[in-house]
């Protein structure tokens, strides 16, 4: 079997559904990536305008030396239907589906590895090699596609036939020529708008990339501050991660599901939590809870303020003390700032007192803007 042939169908076995190859020539879309950059579409990730982002974007060749082939591959993870909302007399949270199992930055380099390990020096003559997921700074999706993986949706995913978008990608570098893959061509999106559509935030725009500082993915989770007061009650029940776009793709409809003992596989029970739960998390209880899962990016700080907008659009009033002993009492002003909001969004009678209560005390500026403003907000 030729080396490629062997690598596929290792790749399979280990449970990516695909692998595919490309040369580390730069990527044809560099250009939208400079102009996303050059919009301020990148919001608060100064990471990916920084020089060496830039750099390494148009050479994917600079990050590991001698390396000549780029293998790319896909980890399916599954969809969680809208039919799994569990029975609750308390507003449920949202949390995607990538997110509910094991931290896929950690599973994928450990398989990758085994991918490559037991082959380098016999069938993959390569000393050389660097496997990455999510972290390094290349364009993934463009590669995909130049690999022959799938197409660049409206959503900006990348989508195969047959197994849509719910997949992550990971690839390696290596030191030796293997023939490229052609790209795929086609676009299936056709007509289709509903994505565009679906987006609760309108941040999808029409070149197929987005405005992230709209984008509920990053105010959820690489947001470190506050979130914008127009956007907060467009959230719905996100507070880690959003799937909209990605649930009303047709392509979606045929995702094959992970392998049954992948170490991805998303637990249904972490994917609607009870916000009256989390909203009562400590820091430590939090790191407890979602140890070892990629929850823990948004940091306890974060994760509150995502819960006290989520509790706020659920217009439950049994909320209300929770959100009352936060504006009280939280030493941190963007938890009482969102604690306002949202006790602004309940309006009930109790909700309001407290409201009244503690403009007589609060002494952060910013704080007494939101409790101003929530007190008008009915
Ligand atoms: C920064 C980032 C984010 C940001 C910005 C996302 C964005 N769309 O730009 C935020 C935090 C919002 C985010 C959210 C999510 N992310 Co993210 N993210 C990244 C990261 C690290 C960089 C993406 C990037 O460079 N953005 C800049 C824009 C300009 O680039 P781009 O999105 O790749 O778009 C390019 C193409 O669309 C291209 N293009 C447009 N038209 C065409 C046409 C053709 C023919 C070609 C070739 C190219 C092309 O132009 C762009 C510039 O090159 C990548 C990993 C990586 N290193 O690539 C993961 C990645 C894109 N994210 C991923 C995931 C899973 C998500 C979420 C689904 C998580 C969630 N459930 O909340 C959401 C989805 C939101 C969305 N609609 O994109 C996966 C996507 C897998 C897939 N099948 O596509 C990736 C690849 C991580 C991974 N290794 O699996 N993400
Ligand atoms: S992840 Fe959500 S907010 Fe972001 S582009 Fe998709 S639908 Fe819009
Ligand atoms: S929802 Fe429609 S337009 Fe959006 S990515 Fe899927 S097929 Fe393309």
């Amino acid at each position: 079997m030729d080396i490629k042939n062997d690598l596929k169908a290792e790749a399979l076995a280990l449970g990516f559904s695909f692998l595919s190859v490309t040369d580390c020539s730069p990527p044809g879309s560099y250009p939208a990536y400079i102009e996303w950059l050059a919009q301020g579409h990148h919001a608060g990730m100064t990471y990916m305008a920084s020089d060496r982002s830039r750099i390494m974007r148009q050479n994917p060749a600079m990050l590991a030396e001698n390396c000549r082939t780029l293998l790319i591959a896909g980890l399916p993870y599954p969809m969680i239907p809208q039919t799994a909302i569990p029975a609750s007399q308390h507003p449920t949270g949202r949390i995607s589906a990538y997110a509910c199992g094991k931290d896929y930055h950690t599973v994928i380099p450990s398989l990758f590895a085994r991918l490559l390990e037991g082959r380098i020096n016999h069938s993959l003559p390569t000393d050389s090699h660097l496997t990455f997921t999510d972290s390094a700074p290349i364009l993934e999706r463009d590669l995909g596609q130049r690999a022959g993986a799938g197409w660049i949706g409206r959503n900006t995913h990348l989508i195969r036939p047959g197994e849509g978008s719910y997949f992550f990608l990971a690839e390696a570098l290596v030191n030796i020529d293997l023939e490229p893959e052609p790209p795929f061509t086609p676009d299936y999106c056709g007509t289709c708008q509903r994505c565009i559509q679906a987006c609760p935030t309108g941040c999808i725009l029409p070149n197929r990339t987005i405005n992230a500082g709209r984008c509920i993915s990053y105010l959820t989770i690489e947001n470190r501050a506050g979130i914008p007061r127009e956007l907060r009650s467009l959230m719905g029940n996100w507070i880690f991660g959003c799937d909209a776009c990605q649930q009303v793709c047709p392509w979606n409809r045929f995702a094959r599901t992970a392998m049954p003992d992948s170490a991805l596989h998303p637990r249904l029970s972490m994917a609607f939590p009870d916000l009256l739960t989390e909203v009562q998390l400590s820091p430590e209880e939090f790191r407890a809870k979602y140890q070892q899962t990629p929850i823990l990016r948004a940091k306890h700080r974060g994760y509150l303020r995502n819960v006290v907008v989520a509790l706020g659009n659920a217009h439950d009033a049994a909320a209300t003390p929770y959100l009352a002993n936060m504006l009280e009492h939280d030493p941190d002003s963007m938890i009482r700032a969102h604690a306002a909001w949202a006790l602004g969004a309940i309006g009930s009678r109790a909700a309001r007192e407290t409201l009244e209560k503690r403009l007589r005390s609060e002494t952060d500026a910013e704080v007494i803007v939101e409790v101003k403003q929530a007190l008008q907000a009915k």
